[in-house]
């Protein structure tokens, strides 16, 4: 037998906002914007409802009629035309014992209502019973555009009855209902859900099909708002009309859709740091702010300004260090150079020894070595001046002491005498010549580092200081140690030197009064046959020779000459030129010869050495004197001669000493025979160059 058809009966009840507002997916609570046509109640209760829905005629749109109950407290809406309740009944068959009670009651059609579906996501078609088949009968999954169901009761169920009285069916919201046993049992969900259960219903605008434009409200006839378009609803025919982004509102009224300030949010910056927010018609604008932005602007200039500041700076010590540099490469640049240039005309006289031979031949200084020796030439150093230069004392780093030699001219005749010098130096070996132990050929005149002879010059003992501690003894030694080194000089192997520049000042003393002879710089070198060559006139005025001075011719016997100035001053302390008290505007060798020939030496000889030395002694060397003098060279006696003279004089004069060898004048006599006879006759020969006479007074 088949079981009684049972009609379910549907009626909506929508007494939730939560419901209600699955239903409005697209309302907003936010109360501010229109929500309904002008002059009509946008609530019922305390629900709102917004246009297309209402309650009164003319307030709602063809078929979203709501009913509002007032004899609710507070007053609900109901779904549906005047008059007509709008409630889901639940379907139910239950047995009390062997009585059937079934759902009898009338049903609401919602074919008539067409906005509406049954939502086919939120609900579900729910049975409840033992025995109890649901089925639906387009398959278990709710068909889209839903709007009409009948639950019919099939076989039976009364076998049961006794703890399971009741079935029941309905399509209800899906979330509503957990089963529990209890249910099963009794009459207690009957009586608890048999008014109503909560349904889930889809609305759209399905007149005229769908939407045209998602964003073109014009084409939407319902979508009246401007800012406003539309969707395609996914549960039947028919579309929603929505705001635009960047709007808010009904878009179902006109002007429903206003535009979101979106500056006006609380707690969001939506510019943050970009700027100040500007609204617009649906969107917005950062605008960067001005004194923000000036901030900004001061702030970049400020750092540029920095910057640049910094980069000069960097640039200017960057440009100073580089000029720097390129003025220490020039100079080293230079230096090279004047090696390359020194040691060429140094090498020309294979006079530089290799690193490895150091024994004889000087060393080669570096000028750096020698600026620390001369701690970067301080002036307060200087122990010698003169037209040509300074000398500086220095310690080297081998803790030598050296009188450095550095001339401030710079001609090319200047550099050629200090090549001179060195090549000269560089091949004598003597105890009474100055040694030269080094050269820096790093400039453009080189520097040359002697041998550091500590008591000055022989110049200075004789006429500048004011007691004169060079006993006639020392004077009788310092006169055979110089004619010593001017006869090797004079006689070295291979080579002749010719000093060319004997002068007094010229001859140093150590501590212990030992004459070295310096100052090679204007030396010339000859071959030891060659009797004599012409040169320039070089030396010193007072000292000069006055054959070389008239002819040009130079011999050793220039020397002589010189070297019998020097025999002078020793006898008398005075100086060769522009001295003082006797010779009224002559030269010391003018008044001495004339003081000679006279036979008034006695008169003109320097007290301290009449007091000291032996009267015969005195002669002896004043007749020497003389016969250097003598104004043509071939009657002067050559350096080896005045050596043994003084030589001779001198062991005489270390044998007074002992008492029991006292020299006599006779044995002077004696020895003075050992010369050739012309040095001793005297018949002196006058010069036609009246050198004298040119000789400044
Ligand atoms: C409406 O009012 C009732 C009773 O005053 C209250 O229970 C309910 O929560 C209210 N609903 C809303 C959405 O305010
Ligand atoms: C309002 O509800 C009550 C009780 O459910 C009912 O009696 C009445 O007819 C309803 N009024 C209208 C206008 O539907
Ligand atoms: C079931 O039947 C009994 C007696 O016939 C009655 O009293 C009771 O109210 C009924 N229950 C229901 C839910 O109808
Ligand atoms: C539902 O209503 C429509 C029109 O109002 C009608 O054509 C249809 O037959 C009704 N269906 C039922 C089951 O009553
Ligand atoms: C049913 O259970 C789910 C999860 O367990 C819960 O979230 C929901 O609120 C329950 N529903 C009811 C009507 O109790
Ligand atoms: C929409 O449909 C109604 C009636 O169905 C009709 O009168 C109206 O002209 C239609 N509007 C458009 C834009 O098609
Ligand atoms: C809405 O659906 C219809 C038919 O399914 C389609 O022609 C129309 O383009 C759709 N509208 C939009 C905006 O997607
Ligand atoms: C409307 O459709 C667009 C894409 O077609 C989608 O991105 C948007 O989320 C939909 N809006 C609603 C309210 O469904
Ligand atoms: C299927 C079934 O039992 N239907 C019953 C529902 O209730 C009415 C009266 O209340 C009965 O006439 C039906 O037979």
């Amino acid at each position: 037998m088949a079981s009684p058809l049972v009609k379910a009966q549907f009626l909506v009840y929508l007494a939730l906002i939560k419901c209600l507002m699955i239903i409005l997916p697209n309302t907003v609570t936010a109360s501010e914007f229109p929500t309904s046509l002008p002059g009509c109640p946008n609530k019922c209760g305390n629900i709102t409802i917004p246009y297309p829905f209402g309650t009164l005629p003319g307030c709602y749109r063809d078929g979203f009629s709501l009913t509002c109950n007032h004899s609710f407290s507070p007053p609900k809406p109901f779904l549906g035309k005047t008059n007509v309740q709008v409630l889901n009944y639940i379907g139910y068959d239950c047995y009390n014992n062997t009585v059937n009670v079934n759902s009898t009651r009338p049903w609401n059609n919602i074919t008539s209502l067409k906005p509406f579906l049954f939502s086919s996501r939120r609900n579900k078609f729910t049975a409840i019973g033992c025995y109890t088949l649901a089925y639906i009968s387009s398959g278990q999954a709710i068909p889209q555009g839903l709007n009409y169901y009948q639950v019919e009761w099939g076989s039976n169920t009364n076998q049961v009855s006794s703890f399971n009285p009741c079935s029941y069916a309905a399509l209800v919201q899906e979330d509503w209902y957990n089963f529990t046993v209890q249910d099963l049992q009794g009459f207690g969900f009957y009586e608890k859900n048999k008014d109503y259960v909560p349904i889930v219903i889809d609305w759209a605008i399905r007149e005229n099909g769908t939407c045209r434009s998602n964003v073109e409200h014009s084409s939407n006839p319902a979508c009246l708002s401007t800012n406003s378009g539309c969707n395609n609803t996914t549960n039947g025919k028919g579309y929603i009309c929505k705001c635009l982004p960047g709007f808010e509102g009904n878009p179902y009224l006109p002007n429903g859709c206003t535009d979101i300030d979106e500056c006006e949010f609380k707690d969001v910056d939506v510019c943050k740091d970009s700027g100040t927010c500007s609204n617009t018609q649906g969107s917005y604008n950062c605008i960067p702010d001005k004194s923000r932005y000036s901030a900004r602007v001061l702030c970049l200039i400020i750092a540029l300004g920095f910057a640049i500041g910094f980069s000069i700076l960097l640039l200017y010590f960057a440009t100073v260090k580089r000029i720097k540099l390129l003025e220490k490469r020039k100079e080293e640049k230079l230096k090279q150079k004047y090696f390359i240039q020194n040691r060429g005309l140094l090498l020309e006289q294979s006079l530089i020894s290799s690193p490895e031979d150091t024994t004889q031949k000087m060393r080669i200084l570096g000028l750096h070595e020698l600026e620390k020796a001369t701690n970067k030439f301080d002036t307060a150093l200087i122990i010698g001046r003169g037209g040509h230069g300074e000398v500086y004392k220095g310690i080297l780093s081998d803790q030598r002491v050296v009188a450095i030699k550095r001339s401030k001219i710079v001609d090319q005749a200047e550099i050629d005498q200090f090549i001179n010098e060195v090549v000269i130096l560089s091949q004598v070996n003597h105890r009474n010549v100055v040694k030269l132990y080094g050269c820096c050929l790093e400039t453009e005149v080189p520097l040359l580092a002697y041998e550091f002879i500590s008591n000055g010059t022989l110049f200075n003992h004789l006429h500048v200081v004011e007691h004169c501690s060079l006993t006639w003894r020392h004077r009788l030694r310092i006169t055979l140690e110089a004619a010593g080194a001017i006869f090797y000089l004079h006689s070295s192997v291979s080579i002749s030197v010719l000093h060319r520049d004997i002068k007094s000042s010229n001859i140093l003393l150590d501590d212990y009064f030992t004459a070295k002879v310096s100052d090679f710089g204007t030396s010339r070198s000859v071959q030891i046959d060659q009797t004599g060559i012409t040169t320039a006139i070089q030396g010193t005025i007072g000292y000069l020779d006055p054959e070389y001075y008239c002819t040009g011719r130079l011999t050793q016997k220039s020397d002589v000459y010189s070297f019998g100035v020097i025999l002078a001053e020793l006898l008398t302390r005075e100086r060769p030129l522009l001295s003082s008290r006797k010779f009224e505007g002559s030269s010391l060798i003018a008044y001495f010869r004339s003081a000679m020939k006279e036979n008034r030496l006695f008169e003109i000889l320097d007290p301290q050495v009449v007091n000291e030395g032996h009267r015969t002694e005195l002669e002896a060397v004043a007749k020497l004197a003389e016969m250097c003098l003598r104004m043509k060279g071939e009657e002067r006696p050559t350096m080896k001669e005045v050596e043994i003279r003084l030589e001779v004089l001198w062991r005489s004069n270390q044998q007074q000493k002992h008492p029991w060898t006292s020299m006599t004048s006779q044995s002077m006599e004696d020895r003075q025979l050992m010369l050739p006879d012309h040095y001793t006759t005297g018949n002196e020969s006058t010069l036609q160059c009246s050198f004298e006479q040119e000789l400044p007074s």
